[in-house]
Protein backbone atom coordinates (compact mmCIF):
# COMPACT_ATOMS: atom_id res chain seq x y z
CA UNK A 1 0.00 0.00 0.00
CA UNK A 2 1.55 3.16 -0.77
CA UNK A 3 1.14 6.34 1.84
CA UNK A 4 2.92 9.48 2.62
CA UNK A 5 2.98 9.14 6.56
CA UNK A 6 2.89 12.78 7.31
CA UNK A 7 -0.66 13.39 5.94
CA UNK A 8 -3.84 10.71 5.88
CA UNK A 9 -4.48 10.34 2.17
CA UNK A 10 -8.18 11.36 1.95
CA UNK A 11 -9.77 11.46 -1.22
CA UNK A 12 -10.99 14.96 -1.74
CA UNK A 13 -15.05 14.26 -1.81
CA UNK A 14 -15.25 11.84 0.96
CA UNK A 15 -17.44 12.02 4.02
CA UNK A 16 -14.69 13.53 6.45
CA UNK A 17 -16.02 16.75 8.16
CA UNK A 18 -14.26 19.72 7.88
CA UNK A 19 -13.08 20.15 11.66
CA UNK A 20 -11.49 16.32 10.83
CA UNK A 21 -9.50 18.04 7.67
CA UNK A 22 -8.48 20.99 9.63
CA UNK A 23 -6.67 18.50 12.21
CA UNK A 24 -5.02 17.38 9.44
CA UNK A 25 -3.82 21.31 8.07
CA UNK A 26 -2.66 21.31 11.54
CA UNK A 27 -1.02 17.82 12.23
CA UNK A 28 3.09 17.76 12.44
CA UNK A 29 5.47 16.27 10.01
CA UNK A 30 5.93 12.66 10.44
CA UNK A 31 9.35 11.16 10.51
CA UNK A 32 8.69 8.70 7.46
CA UNK A 33 7.24 8.94 4.37
CA UNK A 34 6.30 5.73 2.16
CA UNK A 35 6.31 5.59 -1.20
CA UNK A 36 6.58 2.56 -3.66
CA UNK A 37 6.33 0.36 -0.51
CA UNK A 38 9.94 2.13 0.54
CA UNK A 39 10.11 3.98 4.03
CA UNK A 40 12.53 6.88 3.84
CA UNK A 41 13.07 9.35 6.52
CA UNK A 42 11.73 12.93 6.23
CA UNK A 43 13.76 16.43 7.08
CA UNK A 44 13.11 19.83 6.39
CA UNK A 45 12.79 19.76 2.38
CA UNK A 46 10.02 16.70 2.33
CA UNK A 47 7.33 18.53 -0.18
CA UNK A 48 6.27 15.21 -1.46
CA UNK A 49 1.74 15.41 -1.00
CA UNK A 50 0.44 11.95 -0.57
CA UNK A 51 -1.67 12.65 -3.74
CA UNK A 52 1.37 13.13 -6.23
CA UNK A 53 2.97 9.85 -4.08
CA UNK A 54 -0.38 8.04 -5.26
CA UNK A 55 0.39 8.89 -8.67
CA UNK A 56 3.48 6.50 -8.37
CA UNK A 57 1.71 3.43 -8.72
CA UNK A 58 -0.32 4.04 -11.95
CA UNK A 59 2.32 3.05 -14.64
CA UNK A 60 0.13 4.25 -17.40
CA UNK A 61 2.79 4.05 -19.95
CA UNK A 62 2.73 0.46 -19.33
CA UNK A 63 -0.70 -0.03 -19.03
CA UNK A 64 -2.94 -1.48 -22.27
CA UNK A 65 -5.08 0.22 -23.60
CA UNK A 66 -4.02 3.36 -22.35
CA UNK A 67 -3.39 5.97 -25.04
CA UNK A 68 0.24 6.58 -23.31
CA UNK A 69 1.10 3.16 -23.44
CA UNK A 70 0.10 3.22 -27.49
CA UNK A 71 2.21 6.04 -27.77
CA UNK A 72 5.32 4.54 -26.56
CA UNK A 73 4.72 1.77 -28.66
CA UNK A 74 4.18 3.76 -31.81
CA UNK A 75 7.45 5.71 -31.15
CA UNK A 76 9.17 2.86 -30.57
CA UNK A 77 8.52 1.53 -33.90
CA UNK A 78 10.50 4.24 -35.59
CA UNK A 79 13.35 4.20 -33.85
CA UNK A 80 14.10 0.19 -34.92
CA UNK A 81 17.44 -1.07 -33.12
CA UNK A 82 16.92 1.79 -30.28
CA UNK A 83 16.83 -0.27 -27.10
CA UNK A 84 13.81 0.49 -24.66
CA UNK A 85 14.08 1.06 -20.76
CA UNK A 86 10.73 1.38 -19.46
CA UNK A 87 10.80 0.65 -16.17
CA UNK A 88 12.88 2.39 -14.34
CA UNK A 89 12.03 3.97 -11.05
CA UNK A 90 10.84 7.45 -10.34
CA UNK A 91 12.53 7.90 -6.91
CA UNK A 92 16.12 8.85 -8.05
CA UNK A 93 18.92 10.98 -6.16
CA UNK A 94 19.59 14.66 -7.16
CA UNK A 95 22.49 13.33 -8.17
CA UNK A 96 21.48 11.61 -10.73
CA UNK A 97 18.71 14.00 -12.05
CA UNK A 98 20.76 16.68 -11.77
CA UNK A 99 24.24 16.68 -11.26
CA UNK A 100 25.39 13.70 -13.52
CA UNK A 101 23.76 16.58 -15.99
CA UNK A 102 26.32 19.19 -15.07
CA UNK A 103 23.40 21.68 -13.67
CA UNK A 104 24.79 24.59 -11.78
CA UNK A 105 24.05 24.13 -7.95
CA UNK A 106 22.07 26.91 -8.02
CA UNK A 107 19.86 25.93 -10.83
CA UNK A 108 16.30 27.04 -10.16
CA UNK A 109 14.69 23.24 -11.03
CA UNK A 110 17.00 22.09 -7.98
CA UNK A 111 14.58 24.06 -5.73
CA UNK A 112 12.50 22.73 -3.50
CA UNK A 113 9.76 24.88 -4.71
CA UNK A 114 9.79 23.46 -8.19
CA UNK A 115 10.53 19.78 -7.12
CA UNK A 116 8.84 17.14 -5.02
CA UNK A 117 11.92 16.18 -2.63
CA UNK A 118 11.34 12.53 -0.37
CA UNK A 119 14.09 14.19 2.01
CA UNK A 120 16.97 16.36 0.93
CA UNK A 121 18.87 13.12 -0.97
CA UNK A 122 16.17 11.54 -2.57
CA UNK A 123 13.46 13.25 -4.92
CA UNK A 124 11.33 12.12 -7.55
CA UNK A 125 13.11 12.71 -10.67
CA UNK A 126 11.62 15.86 -13.26
CA UNK A 127 13.23 14.40 -16.51
CA UNK A 128 14.17 11.02 -18.08
CA UNK A 129 17.33 12.55 -18.72
CA UNK A 130 18.11 11.27 -15.11
CA UNK A 131 18.32 8.09 -16.30
CA UNK A 132 20.98 9.30 -19.38
CA UNK A 133 24.40 8.71 -17.72
CA UNK A 134 23.33 5.33 -16.24
CA UNK A 135 22.00 3.89 -19.81
CA UNK A 136 24.88 5.32 -21.88
CA UNK A 137 26.64 3.07 -19.64
CA UNK A 138 24.92 0.03 -21.10
CA UNK A 139 24.93 1.11 -24.86
CA UNK A 140 27.26 -0.39 -27.36
CA UNK A 141 29.52 2.09 -29.34
CA UNK A 142 26.89 3.60 -32.45
CA UNK A 143 24.10 1.99 -30.22
CA UNK A 144 20.36 4.19 -29.42
CA UNK A 145 18.28 3.62 -26.66
CA UNK A 146 15.02 5.05 -25.32
CA UNK A 147 13.61 5.48 -22.25
CA UNK A 148 9.72 6.06 -21.00
CA UNK A 149 8.50 6.86 -17.50
CA UNK A 150 6.74 9.54 -15.52
CA UNK A 151 7.99 11.91 -14.18
CA UNK A 152 7.07 14.69 -11.53
CA UNK A 153 7.09 18.32 -11.52
CA UNK A 154 5.93 21.36 -9.46
CA UNK A 155 3.93 23.57 -11.85
CA UNK A 156 1.09 25.80 -12.63
CA UNK A 157 -2.39 24.48 -13.25
CA UNK A 158 -3.77 24.16 -16.72
CA UNK A 159 -5.09 22.43 -19.98
CA UNK A 160 -1.80 21.00 -20.71
CA UNK A 161 -0.06 21.27 -17.50
CA UNK A 162 0.04 18.73 -14.64
CA UNK A 163 2.50 18.12 -12.02
CA UNK A 164 2.52 14.58 -12.89
CA UNK A 165 3.14 13.69 -16.90
CA UNK A 166 5.32 11.43 -19.15
CA UNK A 167 8.03 11.47 -21.63
CA UNK A 168 9.86 9.47 -23.78
CA UNK A 169 13.27 9.91 -24.00
CA UNK A 170 15.74 9.01 -26.96
CA UNK A 171 19.64 9.05 -27.54
CA UNK A 172 21.56 7.74 -31.13
CA UNK A 173 25.46 7.72 -30.47
CA UNK A 174 27.33 7.77 -33.77
CA UNK A 175 31.29 7.41 -34.50
CA UNK A 176 32.93 10.25 -35.99
CA UNK A 177 34.23 7.99 -38.63
CA UNK A 178 30.92 7.59 -39.74
CA UNK A 179 29.81 10.84 -40.56
CA UNK A 180 29.32 10.50 -43.85
CA UNK A 181 27.24 7.24 -43.83
CA UNK A 182 24.82 9.68 -41.69
CA UNK A 183 24.74 12.71 -44.20
CA UNK A 184 23.39 9.55 -46.72
CA UNK A 185 20.98 8.51 -44.69
CA UNK A 186 19.38 12.35 -44.22
CA UNK A 187 19.54 12.85 -47.51
CA UNK A 188 17.17 9.99 -47.73
CA UNK A 189 14.64 11.09 -44.91
CA UNK A 190 15.14 14.69 -46.42
CA UNK A 191 13.30 13.03 -49.76
CA UNK A 192 10.63 11.48 -47.61
CA UNK A 193 9.58 14.67 -46.05
CA UNK A 194 9.49 16.86 -49.01
CA UNK A 195 6.93 14.14 -50.18
CA UNK A 196 4.70 14.58 -47.33
CA UNK A 197 2.51 17.71 -46.31
CA UNK A 198 4.01 18.41 -43.25
CA UNK A 199 4.87 21.91 -42.64
CA UNK A 200 8.37 22.03 -40.50
CA UNK A 201 9.90 25.55 -39.94
CA UNK A 202 13.41 24.62 -39.04
CA UNK A 203 15.84 26.85 -36.76
CA UNK A 204 19.72 27.34 -37.64
CA UNK A 205 21.67 24.52 -36.37
CA UNK A 206 23.76 26.44 -34.20
CA UNK A 207 24.99 30.16 -33.51
CA UNK A 208 27.75 30.82 -32.37
CA UNK A 209 26.85 33.04 -29.59
CA UNK A 210 23.74 31.71 -27.93
CA UNK A 211 23.21 28.05 -29.25
CA UNK A 212 26.98 27.18 -30.21
CA UNK A 213 29.17 24.24 -31.15
CA UNK A 214 31.43 22.96 -28.23
CA UNK A 215 34.88 24.08 -28.09
CA UNK A 216 36.05 20.70 -29.52
CA UNK A 217 33.49 19.76 -31.82
CA UNK A 218 34.02 20.49 -35.72
CA UNK A 219 31.10 21.66 -37.49
CA UNK A 220 31.28 18.25 -39.70
CA UNK A 221 31.20 16.22 -37.00
CA UNK A 222 28.09 18.18 -35.57
CA UNK A 223 26.25 19.60 -38.17
CA UNK A 224 25.03 16.48 -39.50
CA UNK A 225 24.11 15.12 -36.24
CA UNK A 226 22.10 17.93 -35.36
CA UNK A 227 20.14 17.22 -38.79
CA UNK A 228 19.45 13.90 -37.92
CA UNK A 229 18.23 14.78 -35.10
CA UNK A 230 15.74 17.14 -36.35
CA UNK A 231 15.44 14.88 -39.32
CA UNK A 232 14.41 11.43 -37.46
CA UNK A 233 12.22 13.26 -35.11
CA UNK A 234 10.44 15.36 -37.77
CA UNK A 235 10.07 11.59 -39.48
CA UNK A 236 8.34 10.47 -36.33
CA UNK A 237 5.87 12.94 -36.13
CA UNK A 238 5.35 12.45 -40.03
CA UNK A 239 5.05 8.30 -39.35
CA UNK A 240 2.44 9.23 -35.73
CA UNK A 241 0.51 11.71 -37.54
CA UNK A 242 -2.05 10.26 -40.36
CA UNK A 243 -2.20 12.92 -43.33
CA UNK A 244 -5.50 15.24 -43.16
CA UNK A 245 -6.80 17.81 -45.08
CA UNK A 246 -5.00 19.68 -42.27
CA UNK A 247 -1.42 19.61 -42.57
CA UNK A 248 0.56 18.77 -39.17
CA UNK A 249 2.85 22.06 -38.95
CA UNK A 250 5.42 22.19 -36.66
CA UNK A 251 8.36 24.66 -35.52
CA UNK A 252 12.29 24.74 -34.78
CA UNK A 253 13.64 26.91 -32.06
CA UNK A 254 17.06 27.20 -29.99
CA UNK A 255 16.96 25.92 -26.44
CA UNK A 256 19.48 25.75 -23.55
CA UNK A 257 19.88 22.90 -21.10
CA UNK A 258 22.66 22.42 -19.05
CA UNK A 259 24.02 19.26 -21.03
CA UNK A 260 23.33 19.91 -24.17
CA UNK A 261 24.94 22.22 -26.76
CA UNK A 262 23.24 23.14 -29.45
CA UNK A 263 20.22 23.03 -28.11
CA UNK A 264 16.68 22.82 -29.54
CA UNK A 265 13.42 22.77 -28.77
CA UNK A 266 10.25 21.29 -31.12
CA UNK A 267 6.47 22.66 -31.23
CA UNK A 268 3.40 22.09 -33.00
CA UNK A 269 0.59 23.98 -33.94
CA UNK A 270 -2.57 22.78 -32.37
CA UNK A 271 -5.90 24.06 -31.23
CA UNK A 272 -4.80 27.85 -32.70
CA UNK A 273 -1.56 27.68 -30.71
CA UNK A 274 1.79 26.47 -30.43
CA UNK A 275 2.23 23.89 -27.92
CA UNK A 276 5.74 22.57 -26.78
CA UNK A 277 6.54 18.98 -27.90
CA UNK A 278 10.11 18.31 -26.80
CA UNK A 279 13.64 19.53 -25.91
CA UNK A 280 16.40 17.94 -27.36
CA UNK A 281 20.33 18.74 -28.70
CA UNK A 282 23.70 17.61 -29.12
CA UNK A 283 25.21 16.22 -25.59
CA UNK A 284 28.18 17.54 -24.36
CA UNK A 285 31.42 16.05 -23.95
CA UNK A 286 31.18 15.99 -20.09
CA UNK A 287 27.92 13.75 -19.78
CA UNK A 288 29.29 11.36 -22.97
CA UNK A 289 32.52 10.82 -20.97
CA UNK A 290 30.35 10.23 -18.09
CA UNK A 291 27.99 7.91 -19.52
CA UNK A 292 31.39 5.80 -20.31
CA UNK A 293 32.21 6.66 -24.36
CA UNK A 294 34.67 8.51 -25.58
CA UNK A 295 34.00 11.89 -26.77
CA UNK A 296 37.00 12.00 -29.14
CA UNK A 297 34.73 9.04 -31.09
CA UNK A 298 31.40 9.17 -30.26
CA UNK A 299 28.67 12.13 -31.05
CA UNK A 300 25.48 11.75 -29.53
CA UNK A 301 21.77 13.46 -29.78
CA UNK A 302 19.60 13.22 -27.24
CA UNK A 303 15.90 14.63 -27.14
CA UNK A 304 12.90 14.38 -24.32
CA UNK A 305 9.45 14.57 -25.54
CA UNK A 306 6.38 15.10 -23.16
CA UNK A 307 4.14 12.26 -24.60
CA UNK A 308 0.78 13.64 -23.26
CA UNK A 309 1.30 16.26 -24.99
CA UNK A 310 1.44 14.21 -28.32
CA UNK A 311 -0.99 12.16 -27.31
CA UNK A 312 -3.70 15.27 -27.20
CA UNK A 313 -3.46 16.18 -30.33
CA UNK A 314 -3.54 12.66 -31.84
CA UNK A 315 -6.36 10.82 -29.90
CA UNK A 316 -7.97 15.10 -29.43
CA UNK A 317 -8.38 14.73 -25.91
CA UNK A 318 -8.89 18.03 -24.68
CA UNK A 319 -7.63 18.34 -21.15
CA UNK A 320 -4.22 16.39 -19.46
CA UNK A 321 -5.97 15.40 -16.87
CA UNK A 322 -7.87 12.98 -18.89
CA UNK A 323 -5.27 10.58 -19.20
CA UNK A 324 -5.23 9.85 -15.43
CA UNK A 325 -8.93 9.09 -15.08
CA UNK A 326 -10.37 5.90 -13.52
CA UNK A 327 -13.44 6.52 -15.37
CA UNK A 328 -14.06 3.45 -17.57
CA UNK A 329 -15.79 5.88 -19.83
CA UNK A 330 -12.37 6.69 -20.86
CA UNK A 331 -10.51 3.80 -20.47
CA UNK A 332 -13.34 1.97 -22.58
CA UNK A 333 -12.98 3.78 -25.90
CA UNK A 334 -9.07 3.07 -26.56
CA UNK A 335 -7.82 -0.44 -27.89
CA UNK A 336 -3.98 -1.21 -27.38
CA UNK A 337 -1.56 -0.03 -30.03
CA UNK A 338 -4.30 1.99 -32.06
CA UNK A 339 -5.08 5.71 -32.22
CA UNK A 340 -8.92 6.34 -32.83
CA UNK A 341 -10.37 10.33 -31.67
CA UNK A 342 -11.58 10.37 -28.02
CA UNK A 343 -15.08 11.17 -27.46
CA UNK A 344 -15.85 13.77 -25.09
CA UNK A 345 -18.16 12.95 -22.27
CA UNK A 346 -20.99 15.52 -21.86
CA UNK A 347 -19.12 18.27 -20.52
CA UNK A 348 -20.21 19.26 -17.05
CA UNK A 349 -20.44 22.93 -16.38
CA UNK A 350 -17.42 24.57 -15.15
CA UNK A 351 -17.58 26.30 -11.22
CA UNK A 352 -15.26 29.47 -10.56
CA UNK A 353 -14.43 30.28 -7.04
CA UNK A 354 -12.12 33.14 -5.81
CA UNK A 355 -10.23 34.02 -3.03
CA UNK A 356 -8.13 37.29 -1.65
CA UNK A 357 -5.47 37.41 0.35
CA UNK A 358 -2.39 39.59 2.01
CA UNK A 359 0.76 37.95 1.99
CA UNK A 360 2.60 37.60 5.22
CA UNK A 361 4.19 40.95 5.88
CA UNK A 362 7.82 41.15 4.79
CA UNK A 363 7.24 39.44 1.37
CA UNK A 364 8.93 41.23 -1.20
CA UNK A 365 6.85 43.49 -3.45
CA UNK A 366 5.87 41.94 -6.67
CA UNK A 367 9.01 41.71 -9.29
CA UNK A 368 8.02 40.99 -12.99
CA UNK A 369 11.61 39.63 -13.94
CA UNK A 370 11.84 37.02 -10.92
CA UNK A 371 7.73 35.95 -11.75
CA UNK A 372 9.19 34.93 -15.59
CA UNK A 373 12.03 33.04 -13.89
CA UNK A 374 9.78 30.71 -11.80
CA UNK A 375 7.67 32.46 -9.53
CA UNK A 376 9.65 32.65 -6.44
CA UNK A 377 9.34 35.73 -5.18
CA UNK A 378 10.78 37.15 -1.93
CA UNK A 379 10.29 33.40 -0.26
CA UNK A 380 6.96 33.33 -2.03
CA UNK A 381 6.60 30.40 -3.73
CA UNK A 382 3.79 30.11 -6.48
CA UNK A 383 4.22 26.19 -6.76
CA UNK A 384 3.00 25.88 -3.03
CA UNK A 385 0.02 27.52 -4.09
CA UNK A 386 -0.84 25.49 -6.81
CA UNK A 387 0.30 22.33 -4.57
CA UNK A 388 -1.99 23.17 -2.08
CA UNK A 389 -5.04 23.66 -4.47
CA UNK A 390 -4.22 20.28 -6.09
CA UNK A 391 -3.70 18.63 -2.81
CA UNK A 392 -7.40 19.79 -1.46
CA UNK A 393 -9.60 19.84 -4.70
CA UNK A 394 -7.76 16.82 -6.78
CA UNK A 395 -8.25 16.50 -10.25
CA UNK A 396 -11.78 18.95 -9.83
CA UNK A 397 -9.38 21.75 -10.15
CA UNK A 398 -9.17 22.57 -13.85
CA UNK A 399 -7.24 26.04 -14.07
CA UNK A 400 -5.83 28.59 -11.43
CA UNK A 401 -5.50 32.10 -12.22
CA UNK A 402 -3.88 34.93 -10.39
CA UNK A 403 -6.13 37.74 -11.46
CA UNK A 404 -5.01 40.50 -9.36
CA UNK A 405 -1.79 40.94 -7.99
CA UNK A 406 -0.84 44.08 -5.88
CA UNK A 407 1.21 46.28 -3.56
CA UNK A 408 -0.67 47.98 -0.67
CA UNK A 409 2.22 50.82 0.10
CA UNK A 410 0.52 51.73 3.32
CA UNK A 411 0.60 48.46 4.59
CA UNK A 412 3.88 47.23 3.17
CA UNK A 413 2.01 43.90 1.81
CA UNK A 414 1.34 42.28 -1.23
CA UNK A 415 -2.11 41.39 -1.94
CA UNK A 416 -3.06 38.40 -4.27
CA UNK A 417 -6.69 37.07 -5.73
CA UNK A 418 -7.00 34.02 -7.62
CA UNK A 419 -10.15 32.30 -9.14
CA UNK A 420 -9.81 28.74 -9.05
CA UNK A 421 -12.27 27.34 -11.88
CA UNK A 422 -13.77 23.41 -10.82
CA UNK A 423 -15.29 21.05 -13.36
CA UNK A 424 -15.31 17.25 -13.03
CA UNK A 425 -14.81 15.19 -16.11
CA UNK A 426 -17.30 12.55 -15.25
CA UNK A 427 -20.78 14.74 -13.41
CA UNK A 428 -21.98 17.98 -12.48
CA UNK A 429 -20.08 19.75 -8.90
CA UNK A 430 -22.46 20.33 -6.61
CA UNK A 431 -22.25 23.85 -4.98
CA UNK A 432 -22.05 22.48 -1.51
CA UNK A 433 -18.85 20.29 -2.41
CA UNK A 434 -16.87 23.33 -3.89
CA UNK A 435 -17.81 25.18 -1.01
CA UNK A 436 -16.41 22.73 1.32
CA UNK A 437 -13.06 22.39 -0.57
CA UNK A 438 -12.96 26.10 -1.58
CA UNK A 439 -12.92 26.38 2.64
CA UNK A 440 -10.47 23.94 3.43
CA UNK A 441 -8.27 25.29 0.60
CA UNK A 442 -8.41 28.69 2.23
CA UNK A 443 -7.75 27.09 5.79
CA UNK A 444 -4.58 25.51 4.19
CA UNK A 445 -3.23 28.59 2.80
CA UNK A 446 -4.07 29.89 5.74
CA UNK A 447 -2.04 27.52 7.93
CA UNK A 448 0.90 26.83 5.85
CA UNK A 449 1.53 29.64 3.86
CA UNK A 450 0.47 32.23 6.90
CA UNK A 451 -1.32 34.20 4.43
CA UNK A 452 -4.46 36.53 5.32
CA UNK A 453 -7.87 35.89 3.57
CA UNK A 454 -9.41 39.63 2.80
C1 LIG B 1 13.43 18.31 -20.54
O1 LIG B 1 12.77 17.74 -19.65
C2 LIG B 1 14.75 17.75 -21.00
N1 LIG B 1 15.09 16.64 -20.15
C3 LIG B 1 14.63 17.32 -22.47
C4 LIG B 1 15.95 16.93 -23.07
C5 LIG B 1 16.33 15.60 -23.17
C6 LIG B 1 16.82 17.91 -23.53
C7 LIG B 1 17.56 15.25 -23.71
C8 LIG B 1 18.05 17.58 -24.09
C9 LIG B 1 18.41 16.25 -24.18
P1 LIG B 1 11.65 20.20 -20.90
O2 LIG B 1 11.66 20.70 -19.51
O3 LIG B 1 11.50 21.19 -21.98
O4 LIG B 1 13.00 19.40 -21.22
O5 LIG B 1 10.50 19.10 -21.01
C10 LIG B 1 10.37 18.30 -22.16
C11 LIG B 1 8.91 18.19 -22.56
O6 LIG B 1 8.10 17.68 -21.48
C12 LIG B 1 8.26 19.53 -22.90
O7 LIG B 1 8.60 19.92 -24.20
C13 LIG B 1 6.78 19.17 -22.78
O8 LIG B 1 6.34 18.46 -23.91
C14 LIG B 1 6.78 18.21 -21.61
N2 LIG B 1 6.36 18.88 -20.36
C15 LIG B 1 7.10 19.73 -19.58
N3 LIG B 1 6.39 20.12 -18.49
C16 LIG B 1 5.18 19.50 -18.58
C17 LIG B 1 4.01 19.47 -17.74
N4 LIG B 1 3.93 20.12 -16.58
N5 LIG B 1 2.94 18.73 -18.16
C18 LIG B 1 3.01 18.02 -19.31
N6 LIG B 1 4.07 17.99 -20.12
C19 LIG B 1 5.15 18.72 -19.77
MG1 LIG C 1 11.15 23.02 -22.60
Amino acid sequence: MLQVARARPWRPLCAQSIQARRRYVHAPRQRTVTVLGETYPTDDYTNLPPTIAELLERRLHVTPPHPLNTIRKLIASHFEGFKSYDDLPAVVTPALNFDSLGFPPDHPGRARGQSYYINRGIMLRTHTSAHEVDIYRQTPRSGGWLCTADVYRRDEIDRSHYPAFHQTEGARLVNVADMDKLKAENEELRRGIKASRIIMEDCPDFDAITNPLQASHLPETVLPMAQNLKLRITTLFMSIFPPSTTPLHVRWTPDIFPWTSPSFQLEVRYRDAWLELLGCGIILDDTIARGGHNPAEERSWAFGMGIERIAMPLFGVPDIRLFWSKDERFWKQFKDGQVSKFQEFSKYPPVERDIAFWLPVGMAKPHAASHAAGGEVGGWEENDLWDIIREVGGDLVEDVKIFDDFWNEAKGRRSLAIRITFRSMERSLERAEVNEITDEITAKLTARLAVEIR
